[in-house]
């Protein structure tokens, strides 16, 4: 959707054209799953799929937002703000201007008209996106003055709030820093990034969309932030200068077992390991290490996705298994919570046709299901619309 096609949807339905257009990106993670609500170390970056936003102070007391891709349509007074049952879609900009109210800020009526290319199901954030947008487009509407990192906060509680996924901050991280050719490394406890320069010359991400979207996946998302709070109870007891997962370390999960038990314990063993891959992986790519070595990172998060942290699924391990072979590959895993959605891959960049036609027609040989793929590019975080 062009700035002129977004201004012209925003007038057939307000009737006056929007004072601000913006944008807000989708999500890759290349690695660092599950570790941000345990404090610890996530490698996202902002992708060329978005969703973008028509908005403009209406002059009454009445938030009015038009969804233009499902042509659905939504309209309260400000007053009555509540979070609306059964996972509707207006929840994520409710419960950003929740969060705005919270901080003190006073919400005057609105109209937004929103709509993108991100494949929604598909782990890529688009809700993060609809967030961060809203949650920076009334910011600089209203000069509210909030840096970047409370509007992430915001958005991440409207998804606490008002959508009922007690998700980190990854997603809304991603969303409001990316930077164009780089992924960035958060480190979720102390909340300081680092860009990392990431060089498509040598291998691109490609993303292979399974398709599927479990049921079971934001209930067995909340299920493993539990999961990590009782093994990190446990461990406390032993030594309680461990406040998180991410001050846990193996031999202290070892010698803790009986008490964890098996299923809490392969909680804990997964996230520990998985913060150490962030770090190697970073070192990696800094040191311009073989894209092999890279990737084996990748195969290693998916194992212990599926097999520790038991968040994966047979469509995502079908995905998985086939990179192994797949041409120009370096590596492969399952991205975002889980249970459906994207894996991604690292691919030799004069590979990536080759790979794309091979996972596409083995999805279909083992499976029977049509395989999507995006080629990523990544991106700036959220900001005005200023071209096209
Ligand atoms: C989802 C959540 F929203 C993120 O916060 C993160 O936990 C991710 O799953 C798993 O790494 O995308």
């Amino acid at each position: 959707m062009t700035a002129s096609d977004l201004t012209s949807a925003f007038q057939r339905r307000f009737g006056e054209v929007p004072s601000l257009l913006l944008r807000a990106p989708g999500r890759i993670n290349l690695i660092g799953e599950h570790t941000d609500y345990n404090d610890g170390l996530v490698l996202p970056a902002a992708i060329d799929k978005e969703i973008r936003f028509g908005l403009r102070l209406n002059g009454t007391d009445r938030i009015r937002l038009v969804a233009l891709d499902f042509d659905a349509t939504y309209e309260v007074a400000v007053a009555d703000i509540a979070p609306i049952p059964d996972g509707h879609w207006a929840n994520y900009q409710l419960g950003v201007v929740a969060g705005l109210q919270q901080r003190g800020a006073t919400v005057p009526g609105f109209d937004c008209a929103f709509g993108g290319d991100i494949p929604g199901g598909a782990g890529l954030s688009s809700s993060a996106a609809v967030e961060c947008g809203v949650a920076w487009g009334l910011n600089h509407l209203l000069k509210l003055g909030l840096d970047t990192m409370t509007l992430a906060q915001i958005s991440q509680m409207a998804e606490h709030e008002y959508a009922k996924v007690m998700c980190g901050l990854m997603d809304q991280f991603a969303s409001m820093f990316g930077r164009a050719g780089h992924v960035v490394e958060l480190d979720c406890r102390s909340l300081e990034y680092a860009y990392f320069p990431f060089n498509t010359d040598a291998c691109r991400i490609v993303l292979c969309n399974s398709g599927v979207k479990h049921a079971l996946a934001d209930s067995e998302y909340n299920t493993r932030r539990e999961e990590c709070a009782k093994g990190v109870a446990i461990l406390q007891k032993r030594n309680s200068s461990i406040k998180s997962l991410r001050d846990a370390t193996l031999p202290e999960i070892d010698a803790a077992q009986a008490e964890l038990g098996e299923v809490i314990a392969k909680r804990c063993r997964y996230v520990v390991e998985e913060n150490q891959r962030v770090q190697d992986l970073t070192a990696r790519l800094v040191a311009g290490k073989p894209l092999e070595q890279v990737g084996e990172l990748l195969y290693a998060s998916h194992a212990g996705l599926r097999d520790l942290y038991q968040v994966s699924c047979s469509e995502l391990d079908v995905l998985e298994a086939m990179a192994h072979h797949a041409p120009g590959a370096y590596g492969a895993r399952m991205m975002g919570g889980g249970f459906g959605g994207c894996t991604l891959n690292l691919v030799a960049t004069d590979k990536v046709g080759e790979f794309v036609e091979f996972m596409t027609k083995g999805y279909q040989d083992q499976l029977g299901l049509k395989l999507e793929t995006y080629v990523t590019n990544l991106a700036d975080g959220v900001g005005e619309l200023i071209n096209n």
